[in-house]
C-alpha cells in the first residue's frame, strides 16, 4: 500500500473477483474513506495499467442505491421482489431453524446450495461447502462453465498448465479459437498487438465475425460445433502429403497412429460437411499452420459450449501436438486455462464433514431439479450467482422459484432477477469490501488483498455468513471457528505454484506471486516429464481418439422442421455474464442476423424480435449483419429479464449437455424469429 496523504487519500490494491481470465490487479483510490476511482495496477505483469471499462467505474455499483445492504423477508410474492427489513439475528435465527426443519424432516439432500463465480476469491467462493457437507444437503456438479473445455483438455493433456500468455509475443500467427478476445480475454489482446508489430498474423476462428475477428488478419468462419472436424481435418491433411515431423512426434507423443489410421480411413466429406468448409480450406489452414512453427492457439470456452464441445478441444490440443507446438519453442504455445496454481480443496471445503455420501445435481439440470425432482428440494441457497439469468432453460427454472413449498434464500449485492424471487433475502459485500486470495486463470499471478473499505450498511461477505450461520447452528467443528487468516494460511500451504521460499505473512504481503508451473523455453515432455496421448480411455462410450463427431439439437430434424434458426448466446462487453445487469433497466439486449435471413422473413434493423422454440420465448433488437451466417442467430450478452417480457435468453437454452463433462450447451438451441 502506498499513501499520498495518511487521512485523506490512499492508494489501495486490490484484485477484480469476476470470472474472468484476466484476473486484473487494481489499485483503488480512497479519499476520506470513500473509492473514488479503480485503475489497473501498474505494476501487475498482466495488468499492465489497464482495466477493462466494466471495471473501471465498478466503485459506483458499490454505492449504488442497486446494492442490497439489509437482511430482508419476503412479502409480497414470489418474483414481485417485495420485502421487509429485518435484523441479521432473525435472519440468521430464521435460516438456521429452516435448514435444521428441512433437514430433520425431509432429509439433508431436500436443501439444494447453488453458487458459482461471482466472485472468485478462494476463501469467498468456497464458503458455503463446510456448511452444507455438514448438513448433508445435495450437491452441485459446477458444470456450468468450462467443463467440457476441461474435460477435453485433461483427457490428452492431464494436469499440464497452459502456456503462459507472454509467450504469444514472440508468436509468427496467433489463433484464437472460440474466444472473443477483445470481449473476454482483453489483456491477451497486448501480446497479440506486440506479436503483429513485428509481423505476426492473427486468425480467428468462430460462427461469426466477433468484435476480435473483425480486427484480425483473417477470419475463418466455421459452422458451430465443426471445430473438431476442421481440427482433425487439417492434420488430415498434413499427414496426407507427408508434412508431418514424425520424429517430434515419436519423441514427444504417443499413439498418433490411432489417430493417423482414422484420419486416413474417413472420407474427406465428413470433416467438409461437419466444418462447413471446403477441403480446400481446411488444407490451405494446414498450411498456414505448418508454415508458421511459432504458432500460439488460445482455445476459448466458448466453443466448448456445445453437444461436440469437449471433442472440439481434444480434437485442437491434437492438432497442436501434431504440429509440434508443445516443443516449447519461441512463439509456440496452447493456452485453454493456465492451471497456474493448484492447492488441496478440502482445506476450503472440508468434505470430510459429510457424514455419508449425498447426491449430485448438475448446475445445468436446475430447471429440472427444482420442479420434477423425485424427493424435491425445498431449501434453495443460491450465493455468488444468479441462477434464473445464467442457467438453461430458464422457464423452468422460473417455475421452480414460484413453488409455495420451496424456501429461496439469496445472499447478494444486487436485486437480481433471482433475488427478486427470494424469501430471504441477504445483503453481501463486494470485493471491495473483502479479504481474499486470487489466482487468475488466463495467467500466471497470485495476490493476496485486505479490504479497500469496511463493508457498507449490515452486508457481510460469504465466509463471514457462513461463519456466523453454524455458530447459530451450534457447530463446533474446527472449520467452523477458523478466521478469515486461519483459512487462507492452511489453503495457501497446500498450493503448488508458490515459489520455494514463499513466506505468508499478513501484514507484509503485498503485490504478486508470479507461478513456478510457467513453462518457458522448455517442451511438455522435458517440464512435466509428460507426453501428449492422441488415445486416451475414457468414460464408456467417449472415443479415445478425437474424432469427428455429428451435432445434437443442430441436427435434430425433427426440431430442424419447426425451428428453422442456430442461436448461439455468447458473452456481452458490458456485461459479465449477468453482472451488471442492473446498468441496462428493461434492455433484452440485441440479436445478429444474416441479411439474406432478414429478408426472407421481411426483418429490417432495429426491429423487436420474438426468439421462441418450444422450451420459451425471448424478446431482442434485430442487427441485419454479415458478420453472422445464413440460418445462424447470435445474441450476446446474459441481460436481465425486464419486467415487460419477464423472460431472458436462457429461456430458449436447453438443459442437455455436453459430450464429456456434462457441460450445459448454451451455443447450441434451434430457434424460430419473428417481428414483434
Ligand atoms: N465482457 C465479458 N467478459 C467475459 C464474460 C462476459 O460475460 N463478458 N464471461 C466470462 C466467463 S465466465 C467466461 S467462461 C469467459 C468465456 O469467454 P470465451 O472463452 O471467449 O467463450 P464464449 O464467451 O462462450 O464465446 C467466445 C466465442 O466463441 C464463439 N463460439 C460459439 N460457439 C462456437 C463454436 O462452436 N466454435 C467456435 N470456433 N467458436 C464458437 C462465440 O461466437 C464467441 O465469439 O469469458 C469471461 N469474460
Ligand atoms: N446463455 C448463456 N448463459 C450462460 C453463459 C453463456 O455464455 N450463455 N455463460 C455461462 C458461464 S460461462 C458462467 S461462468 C455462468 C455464470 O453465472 P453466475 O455465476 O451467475 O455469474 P454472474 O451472472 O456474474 O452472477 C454472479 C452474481 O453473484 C453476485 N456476487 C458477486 N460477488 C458476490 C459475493 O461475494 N457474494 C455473493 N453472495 N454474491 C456475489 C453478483 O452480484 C452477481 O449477481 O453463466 C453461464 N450462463
Ligand atoms: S473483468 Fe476481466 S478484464 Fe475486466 S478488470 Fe476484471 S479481470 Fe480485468
Ligand atoms: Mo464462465
Amino acid at each position: 500500500m502506498q499513501s499520498e496523504n495518511v487521512n485523506m487519500v490512499e492508494l489501495k490494491k486490490t484484485v477484480c473477483p469476476l470470472d474472468c481470465p484476466d484476473s486484473c490487479g487494481m489499485v483503488a483510490k480512497v479519499e476520506n474513506g470513500v473509492i473514488t476511482s479503480l485503475n489497473g495496477d501498474p505494476d501487475h505483469p498482466y495488468t499492465n495499467g489497464f482495466l477493462c471499462r466494466k471495471m473501471r467505474s465498478y466503485h459506483q455499483r458499490v454505492y449504488s442505491e442497486d446494492r442490497i445492504l439489509h437482511p430482508q423477508v419476503r412479502v409480497g410474492k414470489k418474483g414481485q421482489g417485495q420485502f421487509a427489513r429485518i435484523s441479521w439475528d432473525e435472519a440468521l435465527t430464521l435460516l438456521a431453524d429452516k435448514l435444521s426443519h428441512v433437514r430433520d424432516t425431509y432429509g439433508g439432500e431436500a436443501i439444494l446450495p447453488y453458487q458459482y463465480a461471482g466472485n472468485m476469491g478462494h476463501l469467498n467462493c468456497n464458503a458455503g461447502h463446510a456448511l452444507y457437507h455438514k448438513l448433508g444437503t445435495s450437491r452441485i456438479i459446477e458444470t456450468i462453465c468450462s467443463a467440457a473445455a476441461g474435460a477435453g483438455w485433461s483427457m490428452h493433456l492431464d494436469k499440464v498448465p497452459g502456456s503462459p500468455p507472454e509467450v504469444a509475443e514472440d508468436s509468427k500467427l496467433i489463433v484464437a479459437w472460440g474466444i472473443n478476445v477483445k470481449v473476454t480475454n482483453v489483456h491477451f489482446w497486448q501480446y497479440i498487438s506486440k506479436a503483429r508489430a513485428n509481423g505476426s498474423k492473427l486468425l480467428v476462428i468462430d460462427p461469426y465475425r466477433n468484435e476480435t475477428a473483425q480486427s484480425a488478419d483473417e477470419y475463418l468462419q466455421v459452422l458451430p460445433g465443426g471445430d473438431g472436424a476442421l481440427a482433425l481435418g487439417a492434420i488430415k491433411s498434413l499427414l496426407e502429403r507427408d508434412l508431418l515431423d514424425q520424429q517430434m512426434i515419436d519423441e514427444q507423443t504417443t499413439d498418433f497412429e490411432q489417430l493417423a489410421a482414422y484420419l486416413q480411413a474417413t472420407p474427406w466429406q465428413e470433416f467438409c460437411e461437419q466444418s462447413g468448409l471446403p477441403q480446400q480450406e481446411i488444407e490451405r489452414i494446414a498450411t498456414l499452420l505448418q508454415d508458421n512453427p511459432a504458432t500460439f492457439i488460445r482455445i476459448g470456452i466458448g466453443l466448448s459450449r456445445n453437444s461436440r464441445g469437449g471433442m472440439s478441444v481434444r480434437a485442437i490440443t491434437a492438432l497442436a501436438a501434431a504440429l509440434g507446438l508443445l516443443s516449447g519453442q519461441p512463439g509456440q504455445g496452447l493456452l485453454y486455462s493456465s492451471k497456474a496454481f493448484s492447492g488441496d480443496s478440502a482445506r476450503v471445503r472440508f468434505p470430510e464433514l459429510l457424514e455419508k455420501p449425498t447426491r449430485f445435481i448438475n448446475m445445468a439440470h436446475l430447471g429440472h431439479a427444482l420442479t420434477t425432482l423425485k424427493d424435491p428440494i425445498r431449501l434453495f441457497m443460491v450465493y455468488s450467482c444468479n441462477p434464473l439469468s445464467v442457467a438453461p432453460d430458464g422457464s423452468m427454472v422460473r417455475q421452480g422459484l414460484l413453488r409455495e413449498d420451496l424456501f429461496t434464500v439469496v445472499h447478494e449485492q444486487v436485486m437480481t432477477p433471482t433475488a427478486r424471487y427470494a424469501d430471504l433475502l441477504l445483503p453481501a459485500t463486494t470485493f471491495l469490501e473483502n479479504r481474499d486470495l486470487y489466482t487468475g486463470y488466463g495467467h500466471f499471478q497470485l495476490g493476496v488483498v485486505n479490504p479497500v473499505v469496511p463493508a457498507l450498511g449490515e452486508a457481510k461477505s460469504n465466509f463471514q455468513l457462513f461463519q456466523e450461520l453454524a455458530q447459530k447452528l451450534r457447530f463446533t467443528d474446527e472449520a467452523f471457528l477458523q478466521s478469515e487468516e486461519d483459512r487462507l494460511a492452511s489453503y495457501i500451504a497446500t498450493i503448488e505454484g508458490l515459489p520455494a521460499d514463499f513466506s505468508y505473512q499478513r501484514e507484509k504481503f503485498s503485490g504478486w506471486i508470479t507461478s513456478t508451473r510457467r513453462r518457458l523455453g522448455e517442451s511438455v515432455k522435458e517440464c512435466w516429464n509428460y507426453s501428449y496421448r492422441f488415445a486416451a480411455a475414457g468414460e464408456p462410450g467417449i472415443p479415445s481418439i478425437p474424432c469427428v463427431l455429428k451435432a445434437a439439437e443442430f441436427a435434430d430434424k425433427d426440431l430442424c422442421s419447426r425451428f428453422p434458426f442456430a442461436l448461439i448466446t455468447p458473452p456481452h462487453m458490458d456485461l459479465l455474464n449477468s453482472t451488471f445487469g442492473e446498468r441496462y433497466p428493461g434492455k433484452n439486449g440485441e440479436v445478429l442476423i444474416h441479411p439474406e435471413d432478414a429478408a426472407e422473413y421481411d426483418i429490417k434493423e432495429g426491429d423487436c424480435v420474438r426468439l421462441s422454440n418450444f422450451r420459451g420465448k425471448a424478446e431482442r433488437v434485430a442487427v441485419v449483419t454479415d458478420a453472422t451466417q445464413r440460418g445462424l442467430l447470435v445474441a450476446p450478452g446474459i441481460f436481465w429479464q425486464t419486467d415487460s417480457s419477464g423472460t431472458g435468453i436462457n429461456d430458449l437454452t436447453s438443459q442437455k449437455v455436453t459430450d464429456i463433462g456434462e457441460g450445459p450447451t448454451f451455443h447450441e438451441s434451434r430457434v424460430q424469429i419473428e417481428i414483434m
